[in-house]
């Protein structure tokens, strides 16, 4: 696989004033010879990272043989001080999907194939050019919607980054503690080892401790990076429809003050501080008398969207006194919040600008819970900025620094370090209940491969093909 060369436009398809095609592996200046002509009298080969001008070369059936199609420009990146490692050629032509494609099959008839999605970065991995971390970083750099992400994922890929680093350090804790295990097995007799047993047990609940604290990143990291699933539910004309807007800053949802309006699930990401809220708006729970059959579906729908949830807001409208379809509303959310014990709910009481403020005591006794409640009014505004704080103070620990901080982004992440948690911690008891280092050691093995898969320093073939499979072509 990694002996043959690929290529693939690295812009995106379309009309574009500059598209480039990237060409990665061994016969990378080979192909671009063939398919670009350089002005002046050096071959590309004597220019690395130089811009140079020239010919843009295809077969045009038009013609015999290959003909100049464009004038642009080619950077030739000797390996290994390129992006992937290995020889690369950037090709610079003018952005026609048409003529892009002219050449990016010159490139094929020269002796390249299509690069597979990710493939550019799972070569510049497996090329040790960057770390999986860092991968998923350059993943979420492309893919970033909101600010946070924009910094969370420049930081993740910056030289020296802070969750390389941490992740470094721990790893070289932890293989002095196995060397230790290993010293004792092999020599019981002599005092090789570089720690005392009292040693290595502080050492491992030190190493618990930091981990721990990494592995609590992930609550922010999980919500600025892969962002909060957060449904709207309530009886119908609480005003679901109307926050769903309020919060998504545009007239997504239809808003009449008709039963049933809302049918089906509306989607769309929020920012809420640094949180991205991935924010569902649904029909409300009424019971089948007066709705329809396609609104006992949207009904369905927004249970199911309610198991879903990781953030729960449920609406009251206290301008009108509860009724049956509100207290159906409370069941569903205690039935979920029972379901999924990491479930969040809130209680929104919308249209303030319509009532005082209520006791809420019927709705805690009908709920059978009391739930953190903020009153707020879709119509007027009001009460959102308390809203979107609350729900920013669920998930962000203003301790962690989205550009300076290690930061776990990403529930692969997350059971890395719980994995290498769990090898410790099992590693500790036995310690403690005077076992000996060979059961030790095979524990201590475990936590460090699986610390070692957070950032793919030990390989696990199918997570790397997962990961990569998720990249665009090209890049
Ligand atoms: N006075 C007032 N009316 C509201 C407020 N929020 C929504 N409404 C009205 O309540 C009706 C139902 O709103 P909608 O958002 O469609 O409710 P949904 O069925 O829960 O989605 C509409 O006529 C809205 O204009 C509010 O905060 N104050
Ligand atoms: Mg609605």
């Amino acid at each position: 696989m990694l002996g043959d060369t690929i290529s693939a436009v690295s812009t995106p398809r379309g009309k574009g004033g500059v598209a480039i095609l990237r060409i990665s592996g061994p016969q990378a200046l080979s192909v671009a010879e063939k398919v670009f002509l350089p002005a002046g009298a050096h071959p590309l080969a004597a220019t690395p990272r130089t811009a140079r001008l020239g010919s843009m070369l295809a077969p045009v059936s038009s013609h015999t043989g290959w003909s100049a199609v464009d004038r642009g420009l080619a950077l030739f990146f000797p390996g290994p001080g390129s992006f992937t490692g290995e020889d690369v050629v950037e090709l610079h032509c003018h952005g026609g999907p048409l003529l892009t494609e002219t050449l990016l099959s010159a490139t094929f008839a020269a002796g390249a194939r299509p690069a597979a999605a990710g493939e550019f970065t799972r070569r510049a991995f497996l090329n040790g050019k960057l770390s999986l971390t860092e991968a998923e970083s350059l993943g979420m750099l492309i893919d970033a919607q909101t600010e946070s992400q924009l910094s969370a994922a420049s930081s993740g890929l910056a030289r020296d980054n802070p969750l390389g680093k941490s992740l470094s350090a721990l790893y070289e804790r932890l293989t002095l503690l196995l060397s230790t295990a290993y010293a004792r097995i092999d020599y019981p007799d002599e005092d090789l080892a570089e720690l005392s047993d009292e040693e290595v047990l502080n050492s491992l609940s030190g190493l618990l401790g930091d981990l721990d604290r990494l592995l609590e990143t992930y609550r922010t990291g999980h919500a600025v990076m892969e962002g909060i699933p957060c449904v709207l539910c309530g009886r119908t004309n609480a005003g679901k429809s109307s926050i769903y807007n309020r919060l998504a800053g545009s007239d997504k949802a239809i808003v009449t003050d008709i039963p049933g309006t809302t049918r089906d699930i509306l989607e769309c990401s929020v920012s809420v501080g640094e949180v991205l809220l991935k924010l569902r708006d649904t029909a409300g729970l009424r019971s089948s008398d007066g709705s329809d059959a396609v609104e006992q579906i949207g009904i369905r729908r927004a249970l199911k969207a309610l198991d879903e949830a990781e953030l729960i807001l449920t609406v009251v409208d206290l301008s009108r006194p509860l009724d049956d379809e509100d207290r159906m509303v409370f069941a569903a959310v205690r039935a979920a919040c029972d379901r999924n014990p990491n479930t969040r709910a809130l209680l929104v009481s919308n249209k303030s600008d319509l009532h005082p403020q209520k006791d809420l005591a019927p709705i805690w006794t009908a709920l059978g819970r009391e739930l953190p409640s903020l009153a707020v009014s879709a119509k007027t505004g009001e009460g959102f900025d308390q809203l979107t704080a609350f729900i920013r103070s669920l998930y962000i620990d203003e301790g962690v620094s989205l550009s300076s901080d290690p930061l776990l982004m990403n529930a692969r992440q997350r059971a890395c370090i719980v994995g290498a948690m769990e090898a410790l911690t099992r590693a500790q008891t036995s310690l403690s209940a005077g076992y000996t280092f060979d059961l030790v050691s095979a524990d201590l093995e475990e936590a460090l491969e699986s610390l070692g898969e957070t950032d793919g320093r030990t390989v696990n073939e199918d997570i790397v093909a997962s990961i990569f499979s998720h990249f665009c072509v090209g890049k």
